[in-house]
């Protein structure tokens, strides 16, 4: 694709942005990273995933080695260079370059990337007929061992999930927590909404802090609906009158049907479709322009 790649402070053509088989980010998935949209040369919500992706490497004691201020420039430098419109970013910062025993202390430097590239849709199809999802049996990771909130590169937890998944012949995995309370997809956050109200589990039951997930939660009063946090049960997704997932990949996606049980009228509901265009026309609105100012 020919893509100029942010590495370490500069731009590099992709083939070029290679990194040692010693960096921890590698070895032991030692490291925090974003994933962001571009909209009509906007980023959508930059101020609120740096601010995770700060927060994650704080929790992790990683420092990352520029300001917040650098690594928005940085990204916005990354975007212009591919002269992109509407894409995917993709910035990772990880423990750096170390030796083979997982001591972050023998990593003096973390490596710091970014890619921006552009982004395959998720076919119309998808938004109109709605997602099959089913339960696995991978537990999401318990809080108490893995923060949920720190995006970390550790995603084998999510990816065992997905594996399942997969083999049931399921579009997403549900996960649940340790107590069997409902956590979030491998990828996405989980919404249900139960007579008029749209309702999220807390991030302490093992959710992600994720970004869509908030925006859905800021947009939800505006058109009617109170939005809260609510620690969900199975029972209560398969009751629900909709079901929907959240992601800055995926946006809002429908769920029509949880492990065999059709969601509602097995149809995408009013409320995800009414959140669905109020999200669209936002992203058209707000963010932060590459190409002015
Ligand atoms: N939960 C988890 C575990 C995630 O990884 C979300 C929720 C949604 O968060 P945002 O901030 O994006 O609304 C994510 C999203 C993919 C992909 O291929 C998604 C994520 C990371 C890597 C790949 O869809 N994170």
């Amino acid at each position: 694709m020919g893509l100029l790649v942010y590495l370490d402070g500069r731009l590099v053509p992709e083939e070029e942005a290679k990194i040692s088989i010693f960096d921890h980010g590698l070895l032991y998935g030692d490291g925090v990273f974003e994933g962001i949209r571009l909209y009509s040369g906007r980023i959508f919500r930059l101020e609120q995933h740096l601010e995770r992706l700060y927060e994650s490497a704080a929790s992790i004691r990683l420092n990352i080695p520029m300001t917040r201020e650098e690594f928005k420039q940085a990204i916005i430098e990354t975007v212009r260079a591919n002269k992109l419109q509407d894409g995917y970013i993709r910035p990772v910062v990880t423990r750096g370059v170390g030796d083979l025993g997982l001591d972050p202390v023998r990593c003096p430097r973390p490596t710091v990337f970014i890619i921006a590239s552009t982004i395959q849709l998720y076919p119309e199809s998808l938004y109109e007929n709605g997602l099959r999802i089913g339960t696995v049996s991978t537990r999401k990771n318990a809080p108490d061992s893995l923060n949920p909130r720190i995006k970390s590169l550790n995603y084998l937890n999510n990816i065992l999930a997905k594996l399942e998944a997969n083999n049931a012949g399921f579009a997403e995995a549900l996960m649940l927590n340790h107590q069997g309370y409902v956590a979030e997809c491998a990828a996405d956050n989980i919404f249900a909404v139960r007579r008029g109200a749209v309702l999220t589990p807390p991030t302490y039951v093992g959710a992600l802090a994720g970004i869509t997930r908030q925006v859905v939660l800021e947009l939800a009063p505006g058109l009617g609906y109170q939005a809260t946090e609510a620690v969900l049960t199975l029972h209560d997704l398969y009751t629900a009158d909709e079901v929907f997932l959240t992601g800055t990949a995926a946006e809002i996606v429908p769920v029509v049907e949880i492990d065999g049980r059709t969601i509602g009228s097995g149809k995408p509901g009013p409320v995800t479709r009414r959140l669905r265009a109020a999200f669209r026309e936002l992203t058209q609105r707000e963010g932060t322009p590459v190409y002015s100012s």
